[in-house]
């Protein structure tokens, strides 16, 4: 593919890097060294040709004026966002001498920051990994997106494990939980579009009404938080029934009697209460999935991360994926939850991030959700020297207000690898420019699907721009490091990253290859918990003195408990954004126009605020301003602050993590951005002279 004699046009065959289920494969076309287009690639199944609008612009952002091309050393205050080009060679040795001097003393005070900017298996965590394992440093706790629900299904399930995307094709019932498909998954919807042609009714149980839930059947507009109740109803309704698949619970399940008893606590109309849902919907919903196991046809839970984002997420969690046992779903196919099924590859963990160069110290974690209190603590041992890398702190951590406060700290080195000068590049002392999808070598297990892909380098690096993993290596061998490990080359590492179990010919022939698996796996049990049950009661949560059953608890910060702050604020993604990233591609940034909250007309009227009015966003963390959008989208008592934005793109150069608060979730340690309180004013300018003259 790489032949230049044969044409100077090319089709270079890559893996889209983006937090995403759908893990696309792509098709770059390349000439004469310059990529002019990227496409999905039509023979992988999965993504069957088709991209979202944000990655088919993924030129745009490669090629964008303000991608950083060269390293940059601070000239202004922290924070100014005051830069001067400097060379490779300065930039990593006074790194490597600002490390080395902070490590002599203790490497604990340096901290790796990172996340899924790439998904990427070898510009994620490897030459990284090892070189903050040999430094010694603090130990990064990665929490910040799926461990309220990963915690939940490993105590449930095993693990991150489920049903195969594919076969929602075939469901009779779909219930689209805590996901706007549209938006965020659409190589799924696809599949769900397939099922609907086929006679599946399709259900979405979401806050907002979203564009996927205006495309299913039903919609149930709960309270955030408050799906556990609703899961716990829907027990009580099948067990009321005896809509239950009784040999599936005797051979397969732990705990069944003591999930029935506390199920039985939970009557329809106490949901409905809590959830703010009418009765009869919680009735017509157990009425729907407990038919399918009376007509022996497969019911589909699609499980994604809207519930995980409050204070019972993990419990949450538990519940949902429990229903699929109740009625013997997983015995079909197409029957049974999927969240993510990323726990199913054989990724190669400590060959690429070699914990051994720990050499048997057990550094301290930071929890990368509280990196906020985690910079200011004074009781701590301060943490001296940060690096970021594949993330954005400073706008999708929660309580920006602490944040950026941490980042401010003057005696705090910090160093960021990056595209563009994010938000939190503005706070660097160096930042080192990192080479995109389109430059560098990287393979990729998809979380919605079972593939895992290949990615090539369609194009040489723009400007002096390097791949995370050879910045890694240079600052290795500057700090001293000479085991070869640091000098495994990228297509090496690809190779090291599935060992055997992926047939490595296969991904450079064809850029994916699809693990192999059965297609109903737990249909006789065989779930990977210690019990090898479904595992309604968890031996593991009751030793760790928590409760061993799922259950419902409140949000820390629920709608209608604060007088001061009478709404709940959720803020999930903007359709046209992947977290942080793309708000700087302006086709795109064009399409959402400007940071929104979306109010219902009845709680925009109470206060007096219009369609397209200034307003204050507050509570006791802070004040966010932004335009109101008076839409149907939003429930009553509930608003929507659409992210994940830039701060500095912002009417006061901040977002709506400046609300958000750093508590935690009941299992997994996960932060709780949707479990927030607030209050909305209509934001009247300030008085000038003039008028308060007259
Ligand atoms: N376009 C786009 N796609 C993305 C992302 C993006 O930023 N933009 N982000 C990616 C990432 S990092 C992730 S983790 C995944 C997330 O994948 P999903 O979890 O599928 O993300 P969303 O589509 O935001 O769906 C979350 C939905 O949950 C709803 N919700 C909020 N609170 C609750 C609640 O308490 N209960 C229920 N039932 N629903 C609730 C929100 O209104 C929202 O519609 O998406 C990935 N895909
Ligand atoms: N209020 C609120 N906050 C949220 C969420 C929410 O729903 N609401 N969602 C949360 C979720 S689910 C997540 S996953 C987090 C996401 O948080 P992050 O993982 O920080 O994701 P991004 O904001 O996309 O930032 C990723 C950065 O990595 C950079 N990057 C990409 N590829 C590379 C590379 O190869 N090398 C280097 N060096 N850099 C690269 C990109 O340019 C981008 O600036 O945000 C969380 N924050
Ligand atoms: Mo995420």
């Amino acid at each position: 593919m790489h032949d230049p004699e044969s044409s100077s046009t090319q089709q270079v065959r890559g893996a889209c890097p983006h937090d995403c289920p759908d893990t696309c494969s792509l098709l770059t076309t390349v000439q004469n060294g310059i990529a002019l287009k990227v496409q999905g690639n039509p023979a992988h199944p999965h993504t069957d040709g088709v991209l979202c609008a944000k990655v088919s612009r993924y030129t745009e952002r490669t090629y964008h004026p303000e991608r950083l091309l060269q390293p940059l050393k601070r000239t202004g205050p922290k924070g100014s966002g005051q830069f001067a080009p400097v060379s490779w060679d300065d930039a990593l040795t006074d790194i490597a001498a600002r490390l080395q001097s902070i490590a002599a003393r203790n490497p604990e005070a340096i901290l790796p920051y990172s996340y899924a900017g790439t998904m990427g298996l070898v510009q994620g965590e490897s030459i990284a990994a090892r070189f903050f394992h040999k430094l010694g440093a603090s130990l990064l706790d990665r929490t910040i997106c799926a461990s309220a629900g990963g915690e939940g299904l490993l105590q449930t399930l095993g693990g991150k494990v489920g049903m195969k995307v594919e076969f929602f094709a075939e469901s009779k019932l779909i219930l689209i939980w805590g996901s706007n498909s549209i938006g965020s998954n659409l190589h799924f919807w696809r599949y769900v579009q397939q099922a609907k042609r086929n006679g599946a009714r399709l259900v979405c149980i979401d806050p907002r009404k979203t564009e996927t839930a205006e495309k299913c059947h039903e919609h149930i507009a709960l309270r955030p938080g408050t799906d556990a109740a609703l899961a716990l109803a829907l027990m009580h309704q099948l067990i009321t029934h005896d809509w239950l698949d009784h040999a599936y619970l005797a051979d397969h399940t732990l705990g069944w009697p003591e999930m029935r008893e506390r199920a039985l606590q939970w009557p329809p109309e106490r949901a409905a209460a809590i959830c703010g849902v009418p009765v009869e919907q919680i009735l017509s919903l157990a009425r729907d999935y407990g038919q399918c196991f009376l007509e022996g046809q497969p019911a589909a839970i699609r499980l994604n991360y809207g519930m995980q984002r409050t204070r019972g997420g993990g419990n949450a969690t538990r519940a949902v994926v429990s229903l699929p046992a109740l009625i013997g779903a997983w015995r079909h196919r197409a029957g049974g939850v999927l969240m993510s099924s990323s726990g199913l590859f054989p990724v190669q963990r400590a060959a690429l991030q070699r914990p051994d160069l720990l050499a048997g110290r057990l550094p301290r974690t930071i929890n990368m959700s509280t990196i906020g209190d985690a910079l200011l603590d004074p009781s701590a041992a301060p943490i001296e020297a940060l690096l970021v890398y594949n993330s954005n702190p400073v706008a999708v951590a929660p309580e920006s207000g602490k944040v950026v406060q941490g980042f401010a700290r003057e005696d705090l080195f910090t160093v960021v690898l990056e595209h563009f000068q994010t938000d939190t590049a503005d706070y660097a002392d160096y930042i080192l420019p990192a080479t995109t999808q389109l430059e560098h070598w990287d393979v990729h297990s998809g979380y919605g699907h079972t593939d895992a892909l290949l990615n090539r380098p369609a194009i040489t690096p723009v400007g002096q721009s390097k791949p995370n993993t050879q910045i890694f290596r240079e600052l290795a061998a500057r700090m001293g490091y000479d085991e070869s490990c640091f000098r495994d080359s990228d297509e090496v590492l690809c190779r090291t990253a599935y060992g055997e179990h992926v047939d490595f010919q296969l991904l450079l022939a064809q850029g994916f290859a699809t693990i192999t698996l059965p297609d109903a796996p737990f249909a006789q049990g065989q779930f990977p918990t210690p019990s090898g049950k479904c595992e309604f009661y968890s031996a593991r949560l009751a030793a760790q003195g928590l409760d061993a059953l799922p259950d419902y608890l409140a949000n820390y910060e629920a709608a209608g408990t604060s007088a001061d702050y009478p709404l709940a604020m959720i803020s999930p993604p903007a359709r046209n954004f992947l977290n942080s990233s793309f708000v700087n591609v302006t086709s795109l940034r064009d399409i959402e126009g400007e940071p929104l909250l979306e109010i219902n007309a009845d709680d925009a009227r109470a206060r007096g605020i219009s369609n397209g009015a200034v307003v204050r966003v507050f509570n006791q963390r802070g004040v966010y301003r932004c335009k109101a959008k008076v839409s149907p989208r939003a429930r009553h008592g509930v608003v929507n602050g659409l992210g994940i934005w830039w701060r500095k793109l912002g009417l006061d150069g901040s977002n709506v993590n400046q609300l958000t608060s750093q508590k935690l979730t009941d299992l997994g340690r996960a932060p709780t951005f949707y479990d927030c309180w607030v209050e909305v004013s209509l934001d009247i300018p300030a008085e000038t002279p003039e008028t308060q003259i007259a």
